[in-house]
């Protein structure tokens, strides 16, 4: 037998910054075989859910396979022509920024790099802007009023080596689960404390020491009162204090805010911060409870000003530290894909950077001011200033802020060109033009993760159809624009070394990013290349940053700004007298375009919500398991209530994750306002306001098929099973002909499949079943109320000889698992509490030698702990 791991691929997994290494193998049928890479430095073998579903994801279903142009499937060589034709045409007429490119944070630094030279180097605007506008502006914003550029300084060696770490605005253990378990497991032999700082409890609170759950938007004032306190306790690192300027201004600005806005008592408050100051190795982690604000950057300074006063920067165990979102957030900022930065951490401000960048590029002209940022650029689209639009590896008609807003403009543009990997998303369906791009794990480049790691992505799958990388399909709108030479790359690696080359230019004029040590790789050496984190350039290879008092600004020394708590902008009121927050869940990946391919993933939580303390529901008349209308300024939405005291009575929580493909009437960002952060251009996705109703459904159902199934009714969620699809629906009114109505969803005509039809007309329950040739195809349950079914059991039996589906009852032999909670192992709620009853199971490691839960990935550890903790309550209390 060959060793079969002698063929592996190496390369990084797409999703999260914590950038996992993984090892493919093409089993020989379109599809990989996925595992951790065991000596990749940011996982060491491991991977999370997402990480380990990956395989479910791929393979032909739903791929955009060829060129598209207004809904006609073309060639390549006439959709470039025509994309090619309709730019130039418009920079003519219009000028240079009359068009714009809306890319991403999935993109690999190849493509990002190409696409930031065409904009700003050959088209001549900067009207080129990223999803991280939603994401990360706020941090490379903080980062560069303090240090004077956009660097995160600490490593995930730091997260091992800290005795405190406080999780700002971040829910780690869902959202950044690998790095979430490397602090889990180092805090077992060094005892780390552990502090969350979010407005919710969230499964990153199971184990944490302390939970500050302070009032939404109020982190500047927490963190302004800190610095007082580090002042008041003489903890101020004196001999650090001449390597920063503005310390008396931040003092002064921070001494006349309040902490008590925060809504946290001042024994918490105390504990927190005498903690904070007398443990000297202690990591601040901030994520987008502290980036999506209309204070975003005022929130990152605050955290800032606390390690710059204390010292705490830039050595082993201690710093700030921004963790990025998406697998390539860092390698993006880096190659200059916000509309105000020029690649290699210049400026496009600076007069001397510019010109750089131009000499270095050769090209006839060169952006000469930052550019429109992502809300503004689409206020843009909406109002005819810009003409011609190019959307890459993103779906902003889901989660750019006034989601219906953005969704209008993007369908009156002039021109539409929308490259993704399926045709299928909300964004696509506006496009006048489709480009099919080769997908993770078909194509080749470098990613950065979230502590400066640059690795390899490498393709294992030859690319399908028509589809091709990104960079070659932008490279080649830039030739037929009349830039041949200037594009002419024929590999990620020719793109590479340009990119390393520039950065030893960027080196020279004093910038941090240099990775010019990589300025002649070859083509073999990028091949095998080894994850290595920057700067790369001779003797300043793989150092820290900060620790030894020198930062970027012109002085040299670091900036400690006077921060004053601000409110989020919108306002409570009688009308929307709710705080809506929005984020993520475990399972899901953005708009669901490859994690809902996968029933694992899927199962964790297979509907879209709406978190509601008990009392508001109660007050509300909402009760479990109900549906309810969310209404704010700017749109209207439909959602499941989840009752729970996980939020603070007056806020609601809702996942960003569900689309028109998934749950129509549960796009967030429909309600989400538009308002930015003055500084950073950053939108404040977490603190509209809204208000929130019953939703009178005359009628609830869930549907289970062996096919898609396509509803029409006013609310419904599907999702995928490993036997099909399931489905919850709701309806306004109920429908005259409940097996017409079936028969709709279902996509079944009249005579087609045999029905099994159950109505208790009395009680307005319906419950319908068809097989064909034997099998159960499809079935539907409604009822006037929302139906209580053993869901999860249902949703297996699609494709089987079930003929007592309708009873909607397991029979005994085969016990309901419940909810999936472990998804490697595919372990349900049902199986965990029986095994914990039944065996006397105390701790989450009996949970895992038991039933194998939670002992994988460990994403779902959190909750096992959680089902522990609730079973153990109810015990004593019973
Ligand atoms: N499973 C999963 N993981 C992901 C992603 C995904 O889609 N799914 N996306 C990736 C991306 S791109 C990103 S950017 C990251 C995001 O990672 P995170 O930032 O950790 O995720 P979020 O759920 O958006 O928000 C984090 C928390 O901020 C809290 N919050 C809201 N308002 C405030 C506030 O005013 N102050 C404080 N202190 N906290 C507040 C919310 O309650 C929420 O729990 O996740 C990455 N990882
Ligand atoms: N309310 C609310 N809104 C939010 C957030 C929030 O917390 N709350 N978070 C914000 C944040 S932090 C982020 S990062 C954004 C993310 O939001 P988006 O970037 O809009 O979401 P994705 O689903 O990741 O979109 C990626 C698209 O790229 C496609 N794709 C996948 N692979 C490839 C490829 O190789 N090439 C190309 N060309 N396309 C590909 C996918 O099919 C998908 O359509 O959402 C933001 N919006
Ligand atoms: S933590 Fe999970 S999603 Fe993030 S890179 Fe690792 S495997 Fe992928
Ligand atoms: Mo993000």
């Amino acid at each position: 037998m060959t060793d079969a791991r002698a063929c592996e691929i190496r390369s990084t997994c797409p999703y999260c910054g914590v950038g996992c290494g993984v090892r493919l193998r093409p089993t020989g049928d379109g599809g990989l075989e996925v595992r951790g890479d065991p000596v990749h430095p940011a996982n060491f073998g491991k991977l999370c859910s997402k990480g380990s579903a990956l395989a479910e994801t791929l393979g032909p279903e739903g791929r955009l396979l060829s060129p598209v142009v207004r809904g006609t499937e073309t060639g390549w060589d006439e959709a470039l022509t025509l994309v090619a034709d309709r730019f130039r045409e418009t920079i003519g007429q219009h000028g240079p920024e009359s068009v714009a490119f809306y890319v991403s944070g999935q993109l690999l630094t190849e493509d990002y790099y190409i696409a930031n030279k065409l904009m700003k180097g050959y088209i001549g605007g900067a009207n080129i802007d990223t999803n991280s506008r939603l994401c990360m502006a706020s941090s490379v914003a903080g980062h560069r009023r303090a240090f004077g550029t956009d660097t995160v300084p600490g490593t995930y060696e730091d997260l091992e080596e800290a005795d405190l770490i406080v999780l700002v605005g971040s829910n780690l253990a869902w959202c950044h689960p690998v790095l979430y378990q490397r602090i889990l497991a180092a805090r077992k032999t060094r005892g780390t404390r552990l502090v969350v700082i979010d407005p919710r409890r969230t499964a990153s609170c199971d184990g944490a020491d302390m939970h500050l759950a302070l009032r939404a938007g109020t982190d500047a004032a927490l963190f302004n009162g800190l610095l007082c306190a580090i002042h008041d306790a003489d903890a101020v690192d004196e001999g650090f204090i001449p390597s920063v300027q503005g310390f008396d201004d931040a003092l002064a600005a921070a001494s006349s805010d309040r902490a008590e806005v925060t809504g946290l008592s001042e024994n918490d408050l105390a504990a927190f911060y005498d903690l904070w100051i007398r443990t000297p190795k202690v990591v601040t982690i901030y994520s987008q409870g502290v980036n999506q604000s209309s204070s975003g950057s005022d929130k990152v300074n605050a955290i800032l000003n606390c390690h710059l006063a204390t010292g705490r920067i830039g050595t082993i165990g201690c710093g700030p530290f921004s963790v990025t979102g998406q697998p390539n957030a860092m390698g993006g900022r880096e190659v200059g894909g916000l509309a105000n930065m020029l690649a290699c951490h210049l400026d496009i401000e600076n007069a001397d950077h510019r010109a750089a960048v131009h000499a270095f590029w050769e090209s006839p002209r060169m952006a000469a001011a930052p550019g429109m940022k992502a809300v503004e650029m689409f206020e843009a689209v909406g109002d005819g200033r810009i003409k011609a639009l190019w959307i890459i590896h993103t779906n902003p008609a889901v989660t750019m802020p006034d989601a219906d807003a953005v969704t209008s403009a993007i369908a009156g543009c002039d021109f539409v060109v929308v490259s993704d990997i399926t045709g299928a998303n909300d964004t696509a369906r506006l496009a006048d033009v489709l480009l099919p791009a080769t997908a993770w794990g078909e194509k080749d480049g470098t990613v950065t993760n979230s502590d400066r790691t640059i690795s390899r992505q490498r393709a294992a799958l030859p690319a399908p159809g028509a589809a091709r990388p990104d960079w070659a399909i932008l490279a080649e709108v830039g030739r037929r624009m009349g830039w041949h030479d200037a594009f002419d790359y024929a590999t990620p690696a020719e793109i590479f070394r340009e990119y390393a080359a520039l950065s030893g230019i960027a080196g020279k004029l004093g910038r941090d990013f240099d990775i010019s040590g990589h300025a002649d790789i070859s083509d073999s050496r990028y091949e095998t290349l080894e994850p290595f984190r920057w700067p790369f350039a001779g003797e300043r290879s793989g150092g820290r940053f900060f620790g030894d008092g020198r930062f970027y600004h012109a002085d040299g020394k670091a900036r400690m700004l006077p921060i004053r708590y601000r409110p989020p902008a919108a306002k409570q009121g009688p009308r929307f007298p709710f705080r809506l927050n929005t984020g993520r869940i475990r399972d899901q990946w953005h708009t669901m375009t490859r994690t809902a391919r996968s029933p694992r993933l899927a199962a964790h939580l297979a509907e879209p919500f709406l978190e509601i303390h008990p009392r508001d529901a109660e007050r509300l008349g909402i009760a479990a398991a109900d549906l309810v209308r969310v209404e704010s300024t700017q749109g209207s939405a439909v959602l499941r209530a989840r009752i729970t005291d996980a939020v603070q009575p007056g806020d609601v929580f809702a996942p960003m994750h569900w689309t028109g493909e998934t749950a129509p009437s549960a796009r967030i960002d429909v309600l989400v306002a538009p308002v930015t952060d003055p500084v950073s251009g950053q939108p404040e996705s977490k603190a509209s306001v809204c208000a929130v109703r019953r939703f009178e459904a005359a009628w609830y159902g869930f549907a289970i098929a062996a096919d898609r199934l396509d509803p029409s009714c006013d609310y419904w969620a599907r999702a995928r099973t490993r036997a099909g699809w399931r489905a919850e629906l709701a309806g306004a009114t109920v429908p005259q002909d409940w097996e017409a109505e079936a028969r709709a969803l279902f996509g079944l005509a009249p005579g087609d499949a045999e029905a099994q039809v159950l109505i208790d007309a009395r009680r307005g329950l319906a419950r319908i079943a068809f097989h064909r040739e034997g099998r159960l195809i499809a079935a539907l349950f409604a009822g006037p109320e929302p139906v209580a079914l053993k869901r999860d059991y249902l949703a297996t039996l699609p494709g089987t000889e079930a003929w007592d589906a309708l009873t909607g009852q397991p029979p005994a032999d085969r016990p309901d698992p419940g909810p999936l909670v472990c998804s490697c192992f595919n372990v349900g709620v049902n199986t965990i509490l029986a095994a914990i009853e039944s065996q006397g199971l105390v701790s989450v490691e009996q949970i895992g030698a038991a039933l194998e839960a939670g002992t994988n990935c460990g994403s779902c550890r959190p909750e096992l702990a959680a089902i522990l903790a609730a079973a153990h309550a109810k015990e004593a209390a019973e």
